[in-house]
């Protein structure tokens, strides 16, 4: 069955065309102004919307069990969230258990997502002890097409120390493959969570304060140091503050490749979130915490600069009502993590492109195609062009709507952006040639599928 999308404005990094699109199976297959029309072609007007690339978030958990609870939301669940508001593609973190094998833990993501997913789909393999095996393990996962990997600094039961990163670093650059690391001073947070619990300091608005801006910067500091050692280009997930950005723009300017993520909830909301009352503060708790206005703006003006390379959401859903509050008295013990997979699109099209802080050819560079780059999709995924994967977002620039947990997708008893209005929302959306959600609704569920990557 083929398809042609008419009159509306492709957009890329590279600027923006008005183009009709030619859709044959699970491809593009022409691009042109004007083309003909095939008997029993289905024609779809696009005027007056933005065509862009099936958006791709590069920073899930999806469904994990964090030691003590599983997030609300599952494959199932929170893909088909994605999936409704633009998020063709979700690279979710796999994250394996204690003396289990890399290969083990990919078999088990299958598993949730092979069948479930709405959205296509691979893993950053989670690197969360060293040892001769998981040494080994690493190049079969590249050639089983997992080609990133995902450390921590902090959090005892994830992280290794800076002798096991390098390490890791060495087998990484030695195949190719692209590591992200969690930047946070974790030996340092222990010591000051310990602190604040002793003195009875238990409620929300301590966790900010025991996770400072410092320990972030210092973390990634090291992070850049060491993998400057092992001359490995990386990546730093969820950077959240101002310090943090400037040791990255100085190891660039002597010449270290990085790249930077950040999330919605650091450039949209701020740590005044944590003195809600009754508990309400830890519908916030995720790490790093939200910040203070001075780094969303640093935020914004790294991703206006160029700086800040990519925009995914660390999307790690827990309820408020039977979840967070776990963390009833002691903060330290609430679930960490907010959704965010279903709302990132509107929001950052809102508060980045409508506001004018950036183009529609930033925001698709953004939450598209660098992803799709850095990460081993491109030109399958993240650019309009023939040959690619016939994952498009029919963009109407002009729809409002609000956000609320109330109508959301995602499976969670609330949304840290409530009342969030926002300009600018997916019409239709295709994967790989079929249409799976229009506005807003999803419309064919589970054509997700395990997207190979190699590195090119
Ligand atoms: N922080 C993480 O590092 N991962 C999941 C959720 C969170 O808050
Ligand atoms: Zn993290
Ligand atoms: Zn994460």
């Amino acid at each position: 069955m083929s398809i042609v999308i008419k009159g509306g404005t492709v957009v890329s990094s590279h600027g923006r065309r008005q183009l009709d699109i030619r859709i044959n199976g699970e491809k593009i297959t022409e691009l042109g102004n004007g083309l003909s029309i095939a008997d029993g072609e289905e024609v779809v007007d696009a005027t007056g919307c933005f065509i862009f690339p099936g958006l791709i978030d590069g920073h899930t958990h999806l469904e994990l069990n964090n030691g003590m609870t599983d997030t609300s939301d599952d494959f199932t669940t929170g893909s088909i969230a994605a999936v409704a508001k633009g998020t063709t593609t979700v690279i979710d973190m796999a994250t394996p258990e204690h003396g289990g094998t890399l290969d083990e833990c990919l078999i088990t993501w299958n598993k949730m997502a092979e069948g479930k997913s709405s959205a296509d789909f691979n893993y950053h393999m989670s690197v969360i002890e060293w040892n001769e095996n998981i040494a080994k393990e690493i190049p079969k996962m590249v050639k089983k097409g997992v080609t990133t990997f995902k450390m921590y600094m902090a959090y005892d039961n994830l992280r290794t120390n800076d002798a096991e990163l390098y390490e890791a670093m060495k087998i990484i650059k030695s195949v190719g493959g692209m590591l992200g690391v969690h930047c946070e001073n974790g030996d340092v947070i222990n010591q000051l969570q310990a602190e604040y619990l002793k003195a009875g300091k238990t409620g929300p608005e301590n966790h900010p304060l025991t996770r400072p801006n410092q320990l972030e910067a210092e973390a990634v500091n090291r992070y850049l140091t060491i993998a400057k050692q092992a001359n490995l280009a990386v990546n730093i997930v969820h950077l959240s503050t101002k310090e943090a950005l400037e040791v990255v723009k100085h190891a660039r300017a002597e010449g270290q490749e990085v790249y930077v993520e950040t999330c919605p909830q650091y450039l949209l909301l701020d740590d005044e979130a944590y003195g809600l009352p009754n508990f309400e503060g830890a519908k916030y708790v995720c790490s790093p915490p939200l910040r203070k206005k001075a780094d969303q703006e640093a935020l914004w003006q790294g991703i206006i600069d160029g700086e800040v390379n990519t925009i995914s959401t660390d999307h790690c859903d827990f309820n408020f009502k039977d979840q967070k509050i776990i963390g009833k008295d002691d903060f330290t013990k609430i679930p960490g993590g907010m959704p965010g997979v279903e709302s990132r699109p509107e929001l950052v099209y809102t508060a980045g492109v409508a506001a004018g802080k950036i183009t529609p050819e930033r925001f698709v560079e953004l939450l598209s195609e660098n992803i799709a780059k850095q990460f081993d999709l491109y030109p399958q995924k993240g650019i309009i062009q023939v040959d690619s994967d016939a994952d498009i977002v029919i963009w109407d620039p002009e729809a409002t709507g609000v956000i609320s947990a109330k109508t959301q997708l995602q499976h969670c008893d609330y949304t840290p952006f409530e009342g969030f209005q926002t300009k600018g929302k997916a019409r239709s959306v295709y994967l790989r040639g079929n249409k799976v959600a229009e506005n807003g609704e999803i419309i064919s569920t589970k054509q997700g599928k395990f997207i190979f990557r190699k590195i090119t």
